[in-house]
């Protein structure tokens, strides 16, 4: 008889991030949670639902943290493996509608590229630095 094992929570999704990028800087956002990562900066996004795709999460997590319509979700920078088993990947997408509002976030910035090797990015993200920079301004 097969035994039955209690589910794991599933871990096995991806974390999504927005690089948006308007007249070469890159919009960053500040995060206020977990206290361990609070204060810096982050590509804005979040966890995928079950069923979503990538462009659904996207569209989702950035109408919720920022109040914009969003489009489009080419690849940037390499997959980061997170801790949990969870992926977490960086999208170029294009505001569609609306002005970015940090409703989930300390505070939002654009950055050039000077200016986002100064911050302090949470540590997943570093390694995007030099893709992100081919896209933008002042380095
Ligand atoms: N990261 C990360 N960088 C980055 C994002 C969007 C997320 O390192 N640009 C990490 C932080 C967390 C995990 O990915 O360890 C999930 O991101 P989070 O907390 O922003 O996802 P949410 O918004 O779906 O999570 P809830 O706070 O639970 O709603």
């Amino acid at each position: 008889m097969p035994v039955e094992r209690a589910r794991p929570a599933d871990h096995t999704g991806e974390v999504v991030a927005a690089a948006i990028i308007v007249d070469g800087r890159l919009l960053l956002a500040q995060r206020t949670r977990p206290p361990e990562l609070a204060g810096q900066w982050e590509l804005p996004g979040g966890k995928a639902e079950a069923g979503e795709t990538a462009d659904d999460a996207l569209r989702r997590e950035l109408r919720e943290e920022l109040g914009v319509e969003v489009s489009g979700g080419d690849r940037i920078g390499e997959d980061v493996p997170l801790p949990d088993g969870r992926v977490l990947r960086a999208y170029r997408v294009e505001l569609v509608s609306g002005t970015p509002v940090a409703l989930d976030h300390a505070e939002l910035r654009w950055v050039d590229g000077r200016e986002l090797g100064e911050i302090d990015l949470v540590g997943n993200d570093r390694g995007w630095v030099p893709d992100l920079r081919l896209h933008l301004k002042g380095w």
